[in-house]
């Protein structure tokens, strides 16, 4: 046999792959197993594309120390940054498993094998996706494999062919370059053209397909809402915002978000249900019409994250817009011995509420459809969302909610609680200072100093401001709106020029103050008082 791969002067070797067709050969092998995984997904659930998948379990695994850090590092961006990074390690290792695979396919082939079962693994573990969710690894697994060794056999040939002919040029990598090679070599890159386009086509259609199945357009449809009781108009000088504090309703686009999600949860208003069980005497499914039917009420509240540090930007108030709580829970019958409200988002994320807080009519806990008079916006857990007064987010406010077990606290453990945050966790009478910002310098005169405060159920008292070492000043306070919100607050001061150190302190209804003593957000939010350097120039 004279077949070129038996060509002499070959006895270690064999042919082997120019380092940068091996390169290309393991990258277009990962493009086409992603580009797969995410055109199927887009039929079996949106967190089944793999590279989404392995992301969410990554979150979910992140230890609680390193996820606190991430948010308060890149806030919003946490998840950009992570979704960044694991594209950077997948392309660095497909580009070495090319580069180990110069002779034999097998060691890429191995690579994207095991690949392809963390991103089985990923999948198969989300609480979110059925046993029919696997078929996108699957098939991205086999696209990827298909794609590579193809790929590589292609390579080959092209570095073979003319080995025969060209006994002296055993390097592979100009052997390649020789010129009767052309039709080999034309034969890979068409190929490897073709793998990239088709990849290209692939996760394109996957994205359009997935979001004209998305949540979207149902959220389009609903029209406006119909509310039966408006909560009240602001009242005028309910913000300082001249003075530099938020305006008192967030606009949706700014309310601040902070959730486990890392594509947001698609449900259509028209296939939600919630089920509300456990330890009531009437078990109760609810689907959208049924609540959008009942009357709906407006209740503005203030939000507030757990993970915000003194100073820190999560919070944001609303006009929610939705039922009682406490009238399903009543409609159900809640049995004697319950303790929580065990909810579960339809991406399997829980919380575990309080029922006293839930019952509680004057507390005003909300199922919440609509934000600032739209329905809510997907980001914020449309269809249907908690709202709980005065209770931070993590064990109140589950959005994309679709289950309510009325049980004991013994009975089931909610995510965050397995991850080292407390069980109860009413929110912390706090103040920010928002003006002057950290290192601003401003002209020397009449300085305002402004900010916001909040004691949501308990309603703020006093806002007091120090100057320096100086005695503590009471601030003006805005008009109050309800004591479920936030209040501005504002103070001129005429500090001297040089560098200044403002400190300020809430004081709430019951005659706490806000105390000094700094503690982290771990495990029920952080105290401590916010303080600012400035200078007068
Ligand atoms: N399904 C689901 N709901 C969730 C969360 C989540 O991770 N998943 N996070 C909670 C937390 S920690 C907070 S602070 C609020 C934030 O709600 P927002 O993003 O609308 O501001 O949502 C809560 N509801
Ligand atoms: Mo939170």
């Amino acid at each position: 046999m004279s077949d070129a791969s038996d060509a002499p002067a070959r006895t270690d070797a064999g042919p082997r792959l120019p380092v940068p067709v091996a390169a290309l050969t393991g990258l277009l092998g990962l493009l086409a197993a992603l580009a797969a995984g995410h055109l199927v997904a887009a039929f079996v659930g949106p967190t089944a594309s793999p590279y989404l998948a392995v992301g969410n379990s990554a979150i979910d695994l992140t230890p609680v120390e390193v996820k606190d850090w991430a948010v308060q590092t890149f806030g919003t961006y946490d998840k950009v940054v992570l979704l960044g990074g694991m594209a950077l390690v997948m392309v660095l290792v497909s580009v070495v498993a090319g580069l180990l695979s110069r002779r034999s396919a097998l060691p890429g082939t191995i690579v994207i094998t095991l690949f392809g079962l963390v991103g089985g693994v990923a999948v198969y573990t989300r609480p979110d996706l059925g046993q029919l969710a696997l078929v996108a690894p699957l098939v991205s697994l086999g696209a990827g494999l298909a794609a590579f060794r193809w790929l590589h056999a292609l390579g080959l040939r092209n570095v073979s062919a003319p080995q025969g002919h060209v006994p002296a040029t055993q390097d592979a990598d100009t052997a390649s370059l020789s010129a009767d090679t052309a039709s080999p070599r034309r034969r890979f890159l068409v190929g490897a053209s073709g793998v990239a386009v088709g990849a290209g086509v692939l996760g394109l259609g996957g994205q359009l397909i997935g979001r004209s199945r998305s949540a979207q357009g149902s959220r389009a449809a609903l029209g406006t809402l119909e509310v039966a009781e408006k909560a009240p108009p602001l009242p005028p000088g309910a913000d300082f915002a001249k003075a530099g504090t938020p305006t008192f309703i967030t606009p949706n686009k700014d309310f601040y978000r902070v959730d486990t999600a890392l594509v947001v949860p698609q449900v259509r208003a028209e296939d939600w249900s919630l089920r509300v069980h456990g330890m009531v005497d009437n078990e109760l499914v609810l689907d959208y019409d049924d609540i959008r039917g009942r009357p709906l009420v407006e209740r503005t509240i203030t939000m507030c994250c757990v993970s915000n540090e003194v100073g820190g930007p999560y919070i944001s108030t609303a006009n929610f817009i939705g039922i009682e709580l406490a009238g399903v829970l009543e409609q159900a019958g809640v049995r004697q011995g319950a303790q929580q409200l065990f909810s579960t988002s339809v991406d399997g994320w829980t919380c575990g509420t309080p029922v006293e807080a839930a019952l509680d009519r004057e507390r005003g806990a909300l199922l919440a459809i609509g934000m600032n008079g739209e329905p809510l916006p997907l980001e914020h857990g449309f269809p249907v969302r908690m709202v709980v007064p005065g209770l931070y987010g993590y064990v109140s406010a589950t959005k994309w909610l679709t289950d309510i077990e009325i049980t004991t606290w013994d009975a089931r453990r909610a995510y965050w609680l397995d991850r080292s945050w407390a069980r109860e966790a009413p929110i912390k009478t706090q103040s920010r200072i928002d003006s002057p910002q950290g290192f601003e310098k401003v002209p020397a005169g009449n300085v305002t100093v402004a900010g916001i405060a909040w004691a949501q159920t308990i309603g703020i008292e006093k806002v007091e401001v120090r100057l320096d070492d100086g005695p503590w000043r009471e601030a003006e306070l805005s008009t109050s709106v309800n004591e479920d919100t936030w209040r501005m607050w504002r103070l001129e001061l005429d500090p001297a020029p040089g560098q200044h150190r403002v400190t300020t302190r809430a004081t709430d209804k019951s005659g706490y103050t806000q105390t000094g003593e700094r503690q982290g957000t771990i495990p029920d939010g952080a105290t401590g008082r916010h303080t600012v350097l400035f200078e007068v120039t």
